[in-house]
């Protein structure tokens, strides 16, 4: 039996989606091209060749989109815009016809009472500055700071809140050491090199926001929920401790604390000279920002192995790590469900950065759901992956962390990266044929969450 939940008063309930997965509209009015156009019309990269071309065609239905999160009484929305509308050649003269797309958008919202929540880089990295190095290159940090100055010059007078970067784990890690993500390279030195670029980014981009007049900055992490195999093993916490610094430790501590662990530098060391670090960058990186957007979906259980491959290439230097395969209940992403990983990981932000606000930003899941018979869309493995969730969020605000919001992963169905559009992370379920949007129950249960501003018993 469980039991109701009330959540604070002011709690902010809302939905996420990302420019790239849901738009479209893929050359309309002036947008360059972005290194995920150019990765997926690469063979072999993404599931059938999809694209983002059409997606969920949310460029020209945006009216209809907010008349349906208005239905469901969000009370805010994480977009992000796309770089290649507003600077198609990622530097250099700004489009405004790009930023006229965002300029709607946001007073859409405002009119129907939800609160914009704007993360400006979510992977769609212009096309132009990947041929000049992409984030292995000390540039694409001053140009995104440029970037950002010039959305906000437009939107800032109606936007509060700005988040600089979608996951900077995965922009460096799937992007240049794994390449399962867009621009699809396999060098653990241009990895580190992107974390750091991206890291100087993000703090050049909040300083530049903040002196435009920002109300409230921040960024989106996605650190990991490391948990060791056997809590009573001494290798297995040295295990969770060298991916906690890769992860975790690698973005938190310059962003939030004062620099670059130095066993995370050592660590980097076994790759690259670090000469991409110059004087005074740890100082840009640790500008002040007002929020921390955590995304969570599943932790990452690891154990102290002599001889153990490691996590791959998108963990570098973990030879001698054993990282579990997922166990128990699984999504249709294969990642396993465990809400106690998001309560353990919202301490652990709490204790280490206490006067951090911390927002969900993303939390979700991916199952086969299909419209019935009658047409609705029967998700109960996602209503109680959600109410799960919502119960590890209602633990840690219990035990004292200052969790302020709760977005869900995803507004609709969307074009999921590799996976092209074959997983569904929606509340909404998108029929791509006739791009005729069906809430799901899940979405109807969300409704009534937010209604009550908590979870019924
Ligand atoms: C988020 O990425 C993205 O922000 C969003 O755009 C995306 O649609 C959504 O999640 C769903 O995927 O990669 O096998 O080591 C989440 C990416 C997923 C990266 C879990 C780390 C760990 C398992 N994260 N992943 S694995």
């Amino acid at each position: 039996m469980t039991v109701g939940l009330q959540f604070p008063d002011g709690f902010v309930w809302g939905a996420a989606t990302a420019a790239y997965q849901i738009e479209g509209a893929a050359r309309d009015e002036g947008r360059g091209p972005s290194i995920w156009d150019t990765f997926s019309r690469t063979p072999g990269k993404v599931y059938a060749g999809h694209t983002g071309d059409v997606a969920c065609d949310h460029y020209h239905r945006y009216p209809d989109d907010v008349r349906l999160m208005a239905d469901l009484g969000l009370r805010a929305y994480r977009f992000s815009i796309s770089w290649p509308r507003v600077q198609p050649d990622g530097s250099g003269p700004v489009n405004p016809r790009g930023l006229d797309f965002y300029d709607r958008l946001v007073d859409e919202l405002i009119g129907r009472g939800i609160d914009p929540i704007v993360t400006l880089y979510h992977w769609d990295l212009p096309q132009t500055l990947e041929d000049r190095g992409g984030w292995t290159s000390r540039d694409t940090a001053s140009w995104f700071a440029e970037y950002a100055a010039a959305a906000y010059a437009r939107l800032g007078d109606r936007v509060s809140t700005w988040t600089t970067l979608n996951e900077p784990w995965c922009s460096a890690y799937l992007g240049y050491a794994s390449g399962i993500h867009a621009p699809g390279r396999q060098d653990p030195a241009a990895a580190f090199a992107s974390v750091h670029h991206l890291l100087l980014g993000h703090g050049l981009a909040a300083r530049a926001l903040r002196a435009a007049g920002a109300e409230t900055v921040g960024i989106t992490l996605n650190p990991a929920a490391v948990l060791p195999a056997d809590p009573e093993s001494a290798a297995d916490a040295e295990a969770v401790r060298v991916v906690d610094g890769l992860s975790n430790r690698i973005f938190l501590e310059p962003i939030l604390a004062s620099g670059y662990p130095s066993d995370v530098l050592e660590h980097m060391r076994r790759f690259t000279d670090l000469a991409f670090i110059q004087d005074g960058d740890e100082k840009a990186i640790a500008a002040a920002i007002d929020l921390l957007g955590v995304n969570y979906y599943s932790p990452t259980y690891v154990a102290g192995r002599p001889g153990a491959p490691g996590g791959g290439p998108a963990h570098p230097g973990t030879e001698g790590i054993l990282f579990l395969p997922p166990a128990g209940p699984l999504t249709e992403m294969g990642w396993q469900i465990e809400p106690a990983g998001l309560t353990a990981l919202l301490e652990r932000l709490g204790r280490d950065y206490p006067t951090t606000p911390l927002y969900i930003t993303e939390n979700g899941a991916a199952f086969d759901d299909k419209p019935g018979a009658d047409g609705q869309v029967a998700d109960a493995n996602r209503i109680a992956y959600l109410d799960g969730h919502l119960r590890a969020v209602h633990t840690a605000i219990e035990r004292g962390v200052d969790v302020r919001g709760y977005l869900v992963w995803s507004l609709m169905d969307n074009f999921e990266w590799a996976e092209g559009y074959r997983k569904r992370f929606g509340i909404i379920h998108v029929d791509y044929q006739t791009q005729r949007r069906t809430p799901k129950d899940s979405a109807l249960w969300y409704r009534d969450v937010i209604a009550r501003n908590g979870l019924p018993s």
